[in-house]
């Protein structure tokens, strides 16, 4: 009894991670399917007990797959997420391959679980910055209305994988050591030059674009708008990587459309909102930090304070795991959604 379920990416950051919230939630699982690039292939992994053999991904794999995942990079999920569909499967990519297609719901369950009747084989997943804050924003845009949002993050470097987890390692390694090193993976592996990380902050995240904002800043502004139906409300995104491992930080400006709301509205608020963890208590000087939210699934919130002159303006932090809220959670929640709402044949 149970679905047939595929991993693909199984022994990446965030497919290891999908494997371990499988299990910990124990979805109703009849079959796992690990896969992974050739490169991979061969490497086992355990599963509730048991070792599994990741096999190379291939169209053929998808036979008989009902719910596929997808983590290992946008142009494995161009290739086979489509072929996954063709042989039955529905696909929650975590890539930015589909985020944006007219046709693929984008979904963070708290917010648009709704949406979900409305696919056609694929759905995507958000940028792991996109859904901590849309988790906390939504309910104070449900109640209060929310014209405004200007971000800035402090991400994680397992944002971009085991090869930049390695690299800030080794870095602090070697600079605590007196060792010379040569930065290789950040900012962006692919782009001309490389900064070092430990001990350092680097503005940017993804490439450059055109408009000077960079591919995550262009997620965080475009997946929010869609997520929330909201074309026209005004976001603003400036993204850091920090030398941080696991755990995505943002510190957030909005403004809202009702005035005389004070900051304990909102903190009333999102003590009750779904997936929603308030800390926050100056006094205490209690705050989300990321050492404290890795391992857990929900979206922490705190130094929310009403801005100085404006009415409308508040500030506030957010806090999650990357890997889970930010990715491995938020596609399981999303397969427990489908299997709640009775869309999985
Ligand atoms: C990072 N947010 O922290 C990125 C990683 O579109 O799913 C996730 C990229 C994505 O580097």
């Amino acid at each position: 009894n149970g679905l047939h379920v595929a991993v693909v990416g199984a022994t990446g950051a965030v497919g290891t991670q999908m494997i371990q919230t499988l299990e910990s939630r124990d979805f109703p699982i009849a079959k796992l399917t690990l896969l992974s690039s050739e490169r991979s292939a061969g490497k086992t992994v355990r599963f509730k007990g048991k070792d599994l053999v990741v096999e190379a991904a291939t169209p053929e794999s998808f036979e008989g797959v009902d719910i596929a995942l997808f983590s290992a990079g946008g142009s494995v999920s161009k290739e086979l997420a489509p072929e996954a569909v063709k042989h039955g499967a529905i696909v929650i990519d975590n890539t930015s391959a589909f985020r944006m297609d007219k046709d693929v719901p984008l979904i963070v369950p708290e917010v648009n679980e709704a949406e979900l009747k409305n696919h056609n084989g694929i759905i995507a997943n958000p940028n792991c910055s996109t859904i901590q804050m849309v988790v906390a924003l939504e309910p104070i845009r449900q109640k209060f209305g929310l014209k405004n949002i200007i971000v800035s993050t402090y991400q994680a470097v397992s944002g971009a994988g085991d090869a930049a987890i390695t690299e800030l390692k080794d870095q602090a390694q070697a600079i605590l050591e007196g060792r010379e090193f040569t930065p290789q993976v950040l900012p962006v592996k692919s782009d001309k030059k490389h900064y070092q990380i430990a001990f350092n902050a680097i503005p940017q995240i993804d490439k450059f674009e055109d408009n000077g904002f960079t591919t995550e800043e262009m997620k965080m502004i475009n997946e929010t708008k869609k997520i929330m139906t909201y074309p026209e409300l005004h976001v603003a995104a400036t993204c850091v990587r920090l030398p941080v491992v696991t755990g995505h930080s943002e510190s957030v400006y909005i403004e809202i459309d009702e005035e005389n709301v004070s900051a304990v509205d909102i903190k009333e608020l999102l003590s009750k909102a779904p997936g929603v963890v308030l800390q926050d208590d100056p006094s205490q000087q209690l705050y989300p930090m990321p050492a404290d939210c890795v391992g857990k699934n929900d979206v922490f919130v705190g130094r929310i304070r009403k801005d100085l002159d404006r009415p409308t303006g508040f500030h506030m932090w957010i806090v999650s795991d990357n890997l889970l809220k930010g990715a491995a959670w938020n596609s399981v929640q999303i397969a427990e959604s489908l299997v709640k709402l009775g869309l999985v044949k």
